[in-house]
């Protein structure tokens, strides 16, 4: 398969506030070079992405989130001076106001949801360069290919418009969504698999029936994003019934993940989607430090013959997944069903 892959996305690496402690965060490097080591030995066919439509990146997020992004970490060496990396210790929350402060600390509390994410120098160049590869990966499907991988890093699902949160800074699956929606498709659907609720994607398509948003993850009752994630969130306005959530209890095997899959694909097979996202986390596997499903590595050829089986051109963005020494595996066995 056609692979998407930046060598920049070690630029990117930053501390998350866990536990109480700052450490280095589990999304590291280490993903996608395991990943890439993998896929290249498998004789997938790699490319590095082309340059970022701003224009498109527009569509999903807000231009001063994109200003505060691009601009936060030269503000933070101007008002700190040293190498600590940006992160904020206030959010306005339930009964706060939402109006965005001046201050670059306040900003950063107003552009982001959770304290797992950090900003360090060269963050926004990975962040964009991520965004990049899934557009380039949806440029290949618009051109005829069936399927394309993007090899994303940071991730994506839990970005927002204009907040960062979950790892994630720039909606990398929304914004391959936009650009096969503009060279001409109707509608998109995008089916996020990872073990943790896509809040970003759902939010940014909530109001809007081109996008059908379809999210499989543990329930939020549980596990993070905790503020969204329930069945009752379907969608409003024009929006309204093109979003589904299917939360699932803590500890799902393979045999209701699969359920809840197909239950995924008849709904998508119904709503006349021409072209398919699949945000694909590995962190439902059995052995992922974050995530407490019990999927094996053959069960993701399985999941992904069923999600082919819909015959629509598709674009796999990589989300989650943070048992380093498997993910090359999982994600090899995961691409595989669609060659
Ligand atoms: C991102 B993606 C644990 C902190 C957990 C939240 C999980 C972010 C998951 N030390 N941070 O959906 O895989
Ligand atoms: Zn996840």
């Amino acid at each position: 398969m056609r692979v998407f892959a930046s060598n920049n996305h070690g630029l990117h690496t930053a501390l998350e506030l866990s536990r109480g402690k700052l450490q280095l965060s589990a999304e590291s490097p280490r993903r996608a070079e395991i990943i890439a080591n993998t896929l290249l030995n498998a004789g997938h066919d790699f490319h590095t992405p082309g340059d970022l439509d701003v224009a498109l990146v527009c569509k999903i997020h807000t231009p001063e989130y994109i200003n505060f992004l691009s601009s936060a970490w030269t503000r933070w060496q101007k008002k700190y001076g040293d190498d600590t990396p940006a992160m904020a210790f206030a959010w306005p929350s339930r009964n706060l106001a939402p109006k965005r402060p001046d201050d670059l600390v306040g900003q950063i509390g107003y552009h982001s949801f959770a304290a797992d994410c950090s900003i360090v120098a060269d963050t926004w160049q990975a962040a964009i360069e991520a965004a990049a590869t899934a557009q380039s990966a949806a440029d290949h499907v618009i051109s005829g290919a069936t399927t394309a991988y993007a090899l994303s890093r940071p991730p994506g699902h839990h970005a927002t418009s204009d907040q960062f949160g979950g790892y994630c800074f720039l909606n990398n699956s929304a914004i391959a969504a936009q650009r096969l929606l503009d060279s001409g498709i109707d509608r998109v659907a995008i089916i996020d698999i990872d073990y943790h609720h896509g809040n970003g994607t759902q939010a940014i398509f909530y109001d809007r029936s081109d996008v059908f948003t379809v999210s499989i993850h543990a329930n939020p009752m549980d596990e993070f994003p905790w503020f969204a994630g329930h069945a009752c969130e379907r969608g409003q306005a024009e929006g309204e019934g093109w979003n589904l959530n299917l939360p699932l209890n803590v500890g799902t095997d393979y045999a209701a993940w699969l359920n809840a899959v197909n239950t995924s694909l008849e709904q998508i097979a119904s709503r006349s989607a021409q072209a398919l996202i699949v945000a694909f986390g590995a962190d439902t596997f059995v052995d992922d430090p974050l995530g407490t499903f019990t999927i094996r590595t053959s069960d993701y050829t399985k999941i992904a013959q069923r999600i082919a089986s819909l015959k629509l051109p598709t674009v796999i963005v990589q989300e989650g997944g943070y048992a380093v020494e498997a993910i090359g595996e999982n994600v090899a066995a995961f691409l595989e069903a669609f060659e």
